[in-house]
């Protein structure tokens, strides 16, 4: 049997041939693509997932004994809690130890494009320095630079990607000199796709008509392709234990913090296989999402799914009940993954309904609907923390470390990241004794940015020879 009719019998099974009804009008090689395409969808379970997400909306992901999750505070000497009392010194040193003896990675999520701010490309290529205009993937690039320089180890970068976007994210780092790392340092890996349905009858869009319209399966497809990519493979052959998770979308993310990674590896209620980091959240409809806890596991719960009630609920003193929200950023363990991939795991999908341009079966042309048409799955990897055994929140400061650029205006855009720059950077500087122009506001009358590779943090500029005395009005200066 040729592998054409071999597709074409579980094409059949699984009732979704229509997807071959175009096949007279492609050439070999369009078919042998094709059917390249197709045998590398897991068509097998196309069945389950369009009756559980497609033509059944999947209840919200709230359950319904959701409790606050406690959070390890930002200061170790006022914990609130008796039990989340720690010592940062304790995690300082075995973050730093476990860094300096090359236990740690650091893993970025970059398999997104900018579309949402209208950028065409990957999105680690949009200009984030608020001074310099340097790449989110420069900004990254830096603090892993900075902190090897600190800890004197090799730290990998790993950064995934997707088929949207692989080519020219390769591309940017081979023409950019790796961002200054080593190139072997920096492991390249592809994510893997989903198919893209029909809203109304389940069945499976053709982007063209030799092609199936797949999206990216979400960040949560990560645990599976650093399995199936081999780059898991290679962390451990280079002795590496925790992998410290990042997004793109945040210059000023601590892409390497040891004293989360200590607090990761060494809090008696950690198992060290997934810890996160929150901070409180700015308002109940702020659009990140929340850690709670249900049935004794820890759990992010997505703000598109969190009932309007809860996040608006407050304590006796008026503060968000539910106020832990998810900046994105983990510490995992190697060997969790690990785990994960030797069962038979799957992290629940996400559906997003959207405007999916696809192949009219009946015309044969390719329309661009007006309103969502299609249902996109994808997974995310919050949902793998309920798989830990136990699993720690760590509270950390927004200006310190958390200015995503995610749309073009408003909220998380480009300004609001300068700004945050700016805050951060001026308070480092007062810090250090120097003077920095304000507002009658209060807030920072000029444009800073401060590299990693010349202060990590405000202790680093402390007693700095060369720093000015004063930052003027309307100054920008990058240091
Ligand atoms: C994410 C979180 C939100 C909050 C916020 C903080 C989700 C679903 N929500 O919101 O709770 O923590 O970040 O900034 O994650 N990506 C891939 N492959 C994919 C999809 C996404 O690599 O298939 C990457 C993408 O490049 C980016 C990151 O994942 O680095 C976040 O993706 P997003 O923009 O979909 O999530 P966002 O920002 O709405």
């Amino acid at each position: 049997m040729s592998r054409l009719d071999e597709v074409r019998g579980r094409l059949r099974r699984i009732g979704q041939d229509h997807v071959l009804q175009h096949e007279d009008e492609l050439s070999d090689a369009q078919i042998h693509a094709f059917v390249d395409q197709l045998a590398s969808l897991d068509l097998e379970s196309i069945p389950r997932w369009v009756e559980e997400y497609v033509r059944k909306r999947p209840a919200s992901g709230a359950p319904a004994d959701l409790s606050p999750a406690l959070a390890y505070p930002r200061d170790p000497r006022s914990p609130g809690d008796p039990s989340r009392a720690w010592a940062r010194e304790d995690a300082l040193r075995r973050g730093e130890d476990l860094v300096r003896s090359g236990r740690v990675a650091v893993f970025t999520v970059a398999g997104g494009q900018g579309s949402r701010l209208g950028f065409d490309g990957p999105k680690g290529v949009y200009p984030a320095g608020a001074v310099t205009g340097k790449p989110l993937f420069a900004c990254i690039a830096e603090w892993i630079i900075a902190a090897r320089r600190r800890y004197g180890a090799p730290i990998p970068w790993l950064v995934m990607t997707s088929p949207l976007n692989h080519k020219d994210t390769v591309a940017f780092f081979e023409a950019h000199g790796h961002c200054g790392l080593p190139k072997d340092d920096v492991i390249f890996f592809q994510q893997g796709v989903m198919p893209s349905f029909d809203a109304h009858t389940g069945r499976l869009l053709l982007a063209r008509k030799g092609e199936v319209a797949t999206n990216p399966d979400g960040h949560g497809g990560s645990l599976r392709a650093l399995h199936a990519s081999g780059a898991l493979a290679e962390l451990k052959r280079r002795g590496v234990e925790h992998i410290s998770y990042t997004q793109i979308d945040n210059p000023l993310v601590r892409a390497v913090d040891p004293v989360f990674i200590g607090l990761h590896a060494g809090a008696p209620d950690s198992s060290g296989e997934m810890s996160s980091k929150m901070v409180p959240k700015t308002h109940p409809g702020e659009k990140v999402g929340v850690f709670c806890r249900a049935g004794g596991r820890t759990m992010v719960i997505e703000y598109s799914d969190m009932p309007e009630a809860l996040s608006k609920a407050t304590n006796a003193d008026g503060s968000l009940r539910f106020n832990a929200g998810s900046i994105a950023v983990h510490v995992i363990g190697r060997a969790f993954i690990e785990r994960l991939n030797q069962g038979d795991f799957a992290l629940p999908f996400h559906r997003a309904d959207k405007q999916i341009p696809h192949v009219d079966l009946n015309s044969g042309e390719v329309v661009q609907p007006a309103a969502p048409n299609g249902v996109k799955l994808e997974a995310f990897v919050f949902d793998a923390i309920p798989l830990c055994r136990s699993s720690i929140v760590l509270e950390t400061d927004r200006v310190e470390e958390f200015a995503p650029i995610k749309n073009a205006e408003g909220a998380d855009s480009p300004k609001s990241c300068r700004e945050i720059q700016t805050e951060r950077a001026a308070r480092w500087l007062e810090g250090a004794g120097v003077k920095v122009a304000r507002r009658a506001d209060g807030l920072a009358d000029c444009v800073l940015e401060i590299s990693p590779l010349t202060a990590m943090w405000a202790e680093d500029l402390r007693g700095r020879p060369g720093l000015p005395a004063r930052i003027e009005p309307g100054q920008k200066l990058a240091l």
